[in-house]
């Protein structure tokens, strides 16, 4: 269906067999380097449009898009958030359950002295507000994470019949309620994203906040172990009961775990205590790059399947 490349280049192209590939500058020495392919059983169609380049294959839909580094983010993200929303209506797969942004100089400035982060979240809920009404019910799993360049990057994964149940976590405020110390907008995503029936539960990209307050500034082994505490919390039993959901899982179901770090350094740290809480089949990946607050040294996403 179509490939994300965790290597050093930013763009996005059709593959040999015209499926859409995404290249993300997101590799350093130390870190890991990788494809990460999604596929399924039939033959899928794939094409462009707007720009963006998909493939569905009857039941699933892969959008990718990309926009090159510029002064302000926020209109050119609306726009091309909008394309891909509609194009999503469209193609008759109405159900998005997963996002990813890859959001390059995540923390630097924009030409107007705001984050770029803010800048992209900005555009981002203002094309969900457009699409979608003011509501957070279309929502879905995602992950918000720096680069190692610049533009703006990003995959959504959408179903035709299956419905996407999205979970919030109780120990965190939701991100759409965020209060606005963060930013003018707050960010639009769920916590994790049951797909159902099929099962597969998608995990957000997940920081070391409580409420919604970074904890432990400073401290990147006490932030690992929020975010896996966080992370244990959101699949578990009581918490998906309370988010009307049967069953409930452990870090060791955790699978295909991205490991965000912010500072080459702390890699061992990081990497021995995911060691220690994920199962020997998560194949945890590595990536240094920034998250989307300064004082955030970690962030991880994963899956149940
Ligand atoms: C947080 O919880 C950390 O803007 O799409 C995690 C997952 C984060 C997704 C996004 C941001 C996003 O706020 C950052």
């Amino acid at each position: 269906m179509g490939t994300v490349a965790f290597g050093d280049r930013f763009g996005l192209a059709a593959d040999a067999d015209g499926h859409p590939e995404l290249s993300v500058p997101m590799t350093s020495p130390g870190f890991d380097a990788f494809r990460e392919v999604w596929t399924t059983t039939t033959r899928p169609v794939s094409g462009t449009r707007d720009g963006l380049h998909f493939a569905h294959d009857g039941e699933h839909l892969f959008v990718s898009g990309t926009i090159t580094a510029r002064p302000v983010y926020a209109p050119t993200v609306r726009t091309t958030y909008e394309a891909a929303f509609s194009l999503v209506t469209e193609l008759g797969y109405p159900h998005i359950f997963r996002m990813w942004n890859f959001v390059g100089d995540i923390l630097g400035p924009n030409a107007e002295g705001l984050e770029i982060y803010q800048d992209f979240v900005a555009g981002r809920a203002e094309a969900f507000a457009a699409h979608h009404g003011e509501g957070t019910a279309h929502m879905p799993a995602a992950t918000g994470i720096g680069t190692r360049g610049e533009g703006i990057a990003f995959v959504l994964l959408a179903a035709r019949t299956s419905t996407p149940r999205h979970v919030e976590n109780q120990r965190q405020t939701p991100a759409y309620h965020y209060p606005e110390q963060y930013g003018p907008k707050p960010p639009s995503f769920a916590r994790a994203t049951l797909l159902d029936p099929g099962g597969t539960l998608y995990v957000s990209g997940t920081a070391s906040i409580l409420g919604h307050e970074t904890v432990h500034r400073g401290d990147v082994a006490a932030q690992t172990d929020v975010v896996l505490d966080n992370i244990a919390e959101l699949i578990g039993g009581p918490n998906l009961s309370a988010a009307g959901l049967d069953g409930g899982h452990e870090l060791k179901d955790l699978r295909l775990v991205k490991v965000y770090v912010r500072h080459e350094r702390d890699l061992p740290v990081v990497r021995a205590r995911c060691r220690e809480a994920l199962g020997p089949d998560a194949e945890p990946t590595f990536l240094n790059v920034a998250v989307c607050r300064d004082d955030l040294l970690v962030e991880i996403e994963g899956l149940v399947p």
